[in-house]
C-alpha cells in the first residue's frame, strides 16, 4: 500500500506539499487541477507544472482526484461524444507524464452531501455531519444556501459555484434518467475510454456515492456490494475499478466494508479510509480515524486491504477540524496527519503479525529500479 494525502493545489489549499512531506509514511499526493471545469481538456503545461511542484517537495503525484465527468456524459445528452473525446484527450496527457490513477464519480448534479460542515464535538473539535431528517425537509436551493453560508472562504469540492448556478438546468437534463439509464450511460463512457486507459495503464477508480442512498430524487448507482460488482462488470478491463471509500459506503450500516473489500480483490485501485459514527437512520457524524471514535472497525478494514494484496494508493479521508485549524471542511492538516499515522501503525502491526518485514514506506512504485 502506498500512503498518500489529498492536496488541492497551490491556489486552493491551506497546506503545502512541504508540510505533507513531513508526515512520516506519506509518499505522494492525490491532487487535481481544481480550476478546470468538467468537460475541459487539461493543458499539458498545467499538468507538468503541477507535477514539478509536487516533485520539488520530494513527493510524487500518486493519482488524480478527480478528473470530473461532464453532466452531458452522465445524462447522455447529444453532446456526450464530444465530451468523451475531451476526457480521452486529458487521459492521454496524464498518461504521457506517467500518471496512472484517476478517481472520478458518476453522481448526477453534485457529489457528496452533508447537513453540517462543522458540527461541534464535546472535545472542542468539529466534524462534517449528515442528518437525513434535515436534508429531506430542504429543497436543493435551500441545501445550496445552507452550504454556501457555512463554507467560509473555502471552496467545496463537487459544489463549484459556477456549476451550481446552473442547478435548475442540471436537474432538468436528468429528468427521465433512472438508475438503469445512469448505469447504461456509465457503461457507454467506460467502454469508450478503456482502450486509452489500457494503452497508458491508467487505472480508473470510481468513487462511491456519498451518502450511499438517493438524495433530492436523483439516481445513485454506486451504493453497495451489488452496485460495485455491477460496475466492474460494465466494462471488464484491468483498468476499470473502484475507489473503496470506507466513509461513503460506511454511511449505510448495512454495508459490511471488510466483506466488500474482500469481494473486490484486484478491482480496488484506490482507497479512502475514514470512520463514521452512526447516530440513527440516515444520520451520522464523521469521526476521528481511530476505531473507538466511530462505528467502523479500522483494524478489520486494513486487514482486508492487506489480505487481498491491495498495493494501490490509500489516503486518509476527511478528518475532524482540531486545534483551531482553519481549512476546507474535512481537509485540515492535523487530523488527517494523525489519521495516516494511525492507519500506518495498524498496517505495520498487520504486516509484522504475518511475518511480512517490508518497511512501512514500501510502495510498489518505489521498488522499481
Ligand atoms: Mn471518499
Amino acid at each position: 500500500m502506498k500512503m498518500t494525502f489529498r492536496w488541492f493545489g497551490e491556489k486552493f489549499d491551506t497546506i503545502t506539499p512541504e508540510q505533507i512531506r513531513q508526515i512520516s509514511a506519506c509518499v505522494g499526493v492525490i491532487t487535481t487541477l481544481y480550476d478546470t471545469m468538467p468537460g475541459e481538456v487539461w493543458e499539458v503545461s498545467a499538468i507538468k507544472a503541477l507535477k514539478e511542484r509536487v516533485e520539488r517537495a520530494g513527493l510524487e503525484i500518486s493519482g488524480i482526484e478527480s478528473v470530473n465527468i461532464h453532466d452531458a456524459i452522465k445524462a447522455a445528452t447529444p453532446e456526450r461524444d464530444g465530451y468523451i473525446e475531451n476526457y480521452i484527450k486529458t487521459l492521454e496527457r496524464l498518461g504521457e507524464v506517467g500518471i496512472d490513477l484517476v478517481c472520478y464519480n458518476f453522481m448526477p448534479v453534485f457529489d457528496w452531501t452533508r447537513s453540517d460542515l462543522a458540527k461541534p464535538r464535546p472535545d472542542g473539535s468539529n466534524v462534517l455531519s449528515y442528518d437525513g431528517s434535515l436534508i429531506e425537509n430542504m429543497d436543493f436551493e435551500q441545501m445550496l444556501e445552507s452550504l454556501e453560508s457555512k463554507r467560509g472562504d473555502f471552496l467545496l469540492p463537487g459544489w463549484e459555484p459556477e456549476r451550481m448556478a446552473r442547478n435548475k438546468e442540471l436537474f432538468e437534463i436528468y429528468k427521465g434518467v433512472d438508475e438503469a439509464k445512469l448505469r447504461e450511460n456509465l457503461g457507454y463512457f467506460l467502454k469508450a475510454i478503456m482502450p486509452t486507459c489500457e494503452k497508458y495503464n491508467i487505472k480508473m477508480a470510481i468513487h462511491p456515492d456519498d451518502p450511499a442512498w438517493s438524495v433530492f430524487g436523483l439516481p445513485r448507482i454506486v451504493k453497495n456490494h451489488e452496485d460495485l460488482h455491477a460496475l466492474v462488470n460494465l466494462a471488464p478491463s484491468p483498468c476499470n475499478g473502484i475507489t473503496l471509500c470506507t466513509g461513503s459506503l460506511g454511511s449505510n450500516p448495512d454495508n459490511d466494508i471488510p466483506a466488500i473489500i474482500r469481494s473486490l480483490k484486484g478491482k480496488i485501485h484506490f482507497a479512502h479510509v475514514r470512520n463514521v459514527k452512526y447516530l440513527g437512520y440516515r444520520k451520522f457524524d464523521e469521526a476521528a480515524h481511530l476505531s473507538e471514535d466511530g462505528s467502523l472497525d479500522m483494524y478489520e478494514i486494513m486487514k482486508a486491504f492487506y489480505d487481498i494484496g491491495f498495493e494501490g494508493a490509500l489516503r486518509p479521508d476527511h478528518g475532524r477540524m482540531v486545534w483551531n485549524e482553519k481549512s476546507m471542511p474535512g481537509y485540515g492538516l492535523y487530523d488527517r496527519a494523525m489519521g495516516i499515522c494511525y492507519l500506518s501503525g495498524l498496517l505495520e502491526a498487520i504486516r509484522k503479525g504475518r511475518g511480512d518485514r517490508r518497511s512501512a514506506l514500501y510502495s510498489p512504485a518505489k521498488e522499481k529500479p
